[in-house]
């Protein structure tokens, strides 16, 4: 989220596609809602679905799953040619644009209704309201990112952004409306298999700075893995870790041997598409540890009879520490209660882990005053703050955010600015907070005030000065800069080249560093007293060399409702070795016409009474009351054709081996080919309750089937992000 959520008050016009705030981010809605009663402004919802969001919407238009890259193209062709586009801004500060306004010269208002199935009118109306309407927002989620190309979406969105002059000022900007509690935090912290904490990537050299942070010797480190190759190699991923488990072709890409055992740890795992395939896995696995506060429904799909162990977990109330929000800040969160029976925090299961398999004392070798002596959480947010500085986490330090929660009434809402004794400080200190006197960053990229005071930075320089001879750095020079222009990212050999003179003693502390390996902290503190921003001013990548696509394309999904179009936009060609697994794209569209068997579009998204895989909201009668079982919703024209009457049970047959018995309810929030379902349900298989398999008195009130049974097979080509948006299905009466 380059912004944050009370900026969207100063919005203008609020464009919202792939997301459903009113249903999905209630607090978010809130602040939309007084930025319409405010500023009058537009707000502006593309979807499939008539969503409650689009309700509130001045202006909808509904388009079929999967083609927004189409629809930002359409936006950015008459942008250019009407004259909206902030040329300044494309030409100091983005690169390879050209090829995008290439790409985008095709997707005429015709092409773009054809493709995406909205009137040519609906989609000028669209644009135009949002040109005429500065500083506009974008604000997208999932509806974007389970998708084949949901990358491609994510990167064009920006791109849109940044020729509709809206990025970099408040009001404006991508503000992306993330999902659970800290999965801000649980990003920056690189609970992913492609990176450490602080998005440092896996690199013998960043192996090595951890190996000092953690106060271990890098070849101890080496010694854990089954070769430096492994190491330094992506692992799988959550939504393909059954492929590790099922496909023995996929063992090559682990050391010549399938998955064997797995532990899940706050996560449903039959959220992921493909869920029968899961369960296999869970059945062939050789153990299977769940630490949850519940019992993971995903333990309850299995038919093993042993080796499947529940560790409970707290609930997050129970324990306390630093949590990150949607917009990168960082809040401190106190205990409300003691731990309840015998449930421990996730850190003292992980902790009693490590003691069990032998590695405890290094693992906490540095942690506090080392050697086992440290202060829960404390000591550990000043590990992170101490370490990771390629996001700028130098100064989001236990003391300031727990001065910050003492002193939540000093912080305006809306600027995030704090007043009183908390003057200098944005809440939450959102990254980057490079060092204990940065204030925070509340809205990215602004170069209109200093970089001490929270601006003054452009875009990463990230990707080299050059790239085959056309520059990488930004042609503008941010307010309060010492440096003309743009500038690399700030290292021991391009420090003093800047003009930033470090004395005989610093140098001998920096050299070989950049600032984001630097400990010392003295190429970050001396980089912001010379107006510089560590990571250098350079530009946006519009063409991104190193991708599969190197600009955004629109490709069909794997299984496309519309198959004419396949062949004009097909997809990519399959990917070995992607997170470790062979993956599935041109074979998987090209086996049949999937569309002749499958006949209906599914919508998925969620249900405002259940959370995530539901797990915790079904089992809350309340919740279960408002929102008790699992249902599609269907056009009543489709229903007619199929038979099917309001409040029938029906089957829902999936493209893979998957199929569930739901209740159909009429609606008219979708076109008559398309079904919505929801993720929220679980413990019902294919037509059979597994309430008897939860422990005694366990089962959620509220049980139902499984929308991963019948989601598509597809995956993002960047990410292997299931496609779960774009999903076919056959429907009958049960
Ligand atoms: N009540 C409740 N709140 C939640 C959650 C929950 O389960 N329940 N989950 C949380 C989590 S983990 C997340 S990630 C967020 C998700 O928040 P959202 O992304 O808002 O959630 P969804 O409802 O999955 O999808 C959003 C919208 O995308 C639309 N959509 C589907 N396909 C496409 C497409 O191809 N293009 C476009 N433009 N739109 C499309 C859907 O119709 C839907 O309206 O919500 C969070 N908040
Ligand atoms: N069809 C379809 N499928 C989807 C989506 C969709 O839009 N459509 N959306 C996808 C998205 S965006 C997401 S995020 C996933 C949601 O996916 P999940 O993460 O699988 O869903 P949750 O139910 O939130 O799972 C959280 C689990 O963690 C447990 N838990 C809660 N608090 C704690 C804690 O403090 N510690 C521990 N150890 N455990 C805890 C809960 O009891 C629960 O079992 O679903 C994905 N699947
Ligand atoms: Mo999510």
């Amino acid at each position: 989220m380059t912004n944050h959520l009370g900026d969207m008050q100063v919005s203008k016009a609020i464009l919202i596609m792939g997301a459903n705030p009113a249903v999905n981010h209630p607090v978010a809605m809130q602040h939309i809602l007084k930025a319409k009663e405010k500023n009058g402004a537009k707000i502006i919802v593309i979807d499939p679905r008539y969503t409650k969001t689009a309700a509130k919407s001045d202006i909808f238009v509904r388009i079929r799953t999967g083609t927004d890259v189409p629809f930002l193209y359409g936006m950015i062709r008459l942008a250019i040619k009407n004259g909206w586009m902030d040329k300044d801004f494309i030409r100091d500060r983005v690169y390879g644009f050209d090829n995008v306004a290439q790409e985008c010269e095709k997707w005429t208002p015709e092409l773009v209704s054809d493709v995406c199935g909205c009137s040519v009118e609906d989609f000028n109306q669209a644009v135009k309201a949002f040109a005429a309407a500065k500083p506009g927002c974008l604000i997208w989620n999932q509806g974007w990112t389970q998708h084949t190309i949901g990358t491609s979406n994510t990167r064009l969105g920006p791109i849109m952004q940044m020729v509709f002059g809206n990025m970099g000022k408040s009001g404006g900007g991508c503000n992306i409306l993330r999902g659970h509690d800290n999965v801000q935090g649980a990003s920056d912290m690189c609970n992913l298999s492609d990176s450490l904490p602080g998005y440092y990537g896996l690199a013998e050299g960043i192996w090595k700075y951890f190996a000092g942070v953690w106060g271990v010797d890098y070849d101890y480190l080496v010694g854990r893995f089954k070769s430096k190759d492994m190491m330094e190699k992506t692992g799988f991923a959550l939504s393909n870790f059954w492929m590790g488990v099922l496909n023995d072709e996929n063992a090559e890409n682990n050391a010549g041997t399938p998955l064997k055992a797995l532990v899940v740890i706050g996560n449903g795992i039959t959220t992921v598409t493909q869920t029968h395939k899961v369960k296999e896995a869970l059945d062939k696995l050789e153990l299977v540890v769940f630490i949850d506060p519940y019992v993971n429904d995903a333990a309850v799909i299995t038919d093993r009879g042993d080796n499947l162990f529940l560790l409970p977990a707290t609930s997050q109330v129970e324990t306390s520490g630093s949590v990150a929000a949607t917009n990168r800040s960082y809040q401190w969160r106190s205990q409300v209660v003691k731990p309840l029976y015998e449930a421990k925090p996730d850190q003292d299961i992980l902790f009693e882990l490590a003691k069990r398999l032998g590695f405890y004392s290094e693992l906490v070798k540095s942690l506090g005053k080392g050697g086992g002596d440290y202060v829960w959480p404390d000591d550990a947010t000043k590990e992170l703050c101490g370490a990771i500085r390629s996001i700028g986490l130098g100064g989001v330090t236990p003391e300031r955010l727990k001065a910050q929660q003492e002193n939540w009434h000093l912080f305006n809402p809306v600027t995030l600015a704090g007043f009183g004794k908390m003057q200098g400080a944005y809440y939450g200190l959102p990254w980057p907070c490079w060092n204990e006197k940065h204030p925070g960053t509340p809205v990215m990229y602004d170069v209109s005030k200093p970089v001490m005071q929270g601006g003054g930075m452009g875009f990463r320089e990230n990707w080299g000065v050059d790239k085959d001879g056309v520059t990488l750095l930004a042609g503008n020079t941010p307010v309060g800069s010492s440096v003309k222009g743009g500038y690399p990212r700030i290292t021991f050999e391009t420090i003093e080249k800047l003009g930033v003179k470090l004395t005989d003693e610093e140098r001998e502390k920096v050299k070989g560093k950049n600032f984001a390996t630097d400990r010392s902290g003295i190429l970050v503190n001396k980089a912001l007293e010379a107006g510089l921003c560590p990571y250098g001013n350079g530009r946006a990548r519009a063409t991104v060399w190193n991708f599969t696509d190197i600009i955004p394309k629109h490709r069909e999904p794997l299984h496309s409702f519309r198959q004419d179009l396949v062949a004009k936009f097909p997809t990519f060609d399959d990917k070995k070795g992607h997170f470790r697994a062979n993956i599935r794209y041109k074979s998987e569209q090209d086996k049949q016409e999937w569309v002749k068997d499958y006949p209906v579009n599914v919508v998925t998204g969620r249900v405002v009474e259940h959370m995530g895989t539901g797990t915790e909201t079904r089992a809350s009668k309340y919740l279960a009351e408002l929102s008790p079982e699992m249902f599609i919703e269907i056009h009543p024209e489709l229903a007619g054709k199929l038979g099917v009457r309001d409040g029938d049970m029906v089957w829902v047959y999936g493209t893979g081996e998957g199929k569930i018995k739901v209740k159909a309810v009429y609606g008219y929030t979708l076109d008559v080919d398309s079904i919505f379902l929801p993720q929220n349900f679980s413990g019902v298989w294919s037509g059979k309750s597994l309430k008897d398999r939860y422990p005694d008195d366990t089962a959620p009130y509220a049980l139902g089937e499984n929308s991963g049974q019948v989601t598509s097979y597809g995956y993002d080509i960047q990410t292997t992000c299931p496609e779960t948006k774009c999903t076919l299905v056959r429907i009958e009466k049960a």
